[in-house]
């Protein structure tokens, strides 16, 4: 029996073979922010699951299972209720300068209070003082990325992200840069993989 070469290999063959490997790199993208996103099932004049949503998907409307939610886990039970996602909605506009916490376009003098008061205590998780909340100072915030992927308009365990490991756009993962919400956006950093020959 013989062995008959069908295929030569290319004559960089080894070379590649034996020097090349896999290296991760990071690329950024900029993502609009969607406050009072309908995340919830509740939405009428007395109630509203509102939450601050993250456009992933960059088509303008928040869509659950694509879109991400940045919520704070007040209580720090390891879980995302929906009223921390309804307050954190809150929280966040306000850190943003907006006081209008129900979203019906006025801002009443109870509203501006309660918006002030989250505004000073969520200026004190801004730790470099930026006006942003980055991947770091989300995390000490106790806060976290949810993607509804079963879009039952609740935030389970296995839907709940750190922001250093965050669903991003497609099914790739990264992190959030950070959550400005003030200028109304949201730098996250895709993870993508190359190949490093030397
Ligand atoms: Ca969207
Ligand atoms: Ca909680
Ligand atoms: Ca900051
Ligand atoms: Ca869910």
């Amino acid at each position: 029996m013989s062995y008959v070469h069908t295929h030569c290999p290319p004559p960089n063959y080894h070379y590649h073979y034996h020097h090349a490997h896999p290296f991760q790199y990071q690329t950024p993208s900029w993502h609009g922010n969607l406050p009072d996103a309908q995340t919830g099932n509740h939405n009428n004049w007395f109630h509203k699951d509102s939450g601050y949503g993250v456009d992933l998907n960059n088509n303008g409307r928040y869509d659950r299972g694509q879109d991400g939610v940045i919520a704070f886990d007040q209580n720090r039970d390891g879980r995302i209720s929906n009223q921390e996602i309804k307050e954190s909605n809150e929280r966040l506009k306000a850190f943003g300068g907006n006081y209008d916490l129900n979203g019906d376009g006025h801002t009443t003098i109870c509203e501006r209070s309660k918006g002030q008061r989250y505004q000073r205590e969520m200026q004190q998780n801004d730790l470099d003082r930026d006006g942003r909340l980055s991947s770091w100072e989300l995390d000490r915030a106790g806060g976290r990325v949810v993607v509804d992927h079963n879009r039952n308009g609740h935030a389970e365990p296995h839907e709940t992200y750190s922001p250093y490991h965050s669903p991003t756009p497609g099914f790739g993962s990264g992190s959030i840069g950070y959550v400005d919400p003030a200028r109304n956006h949201t730098q996250v950093n895709n993870n993508r993989w190359g190949w490093a020959y030397h």
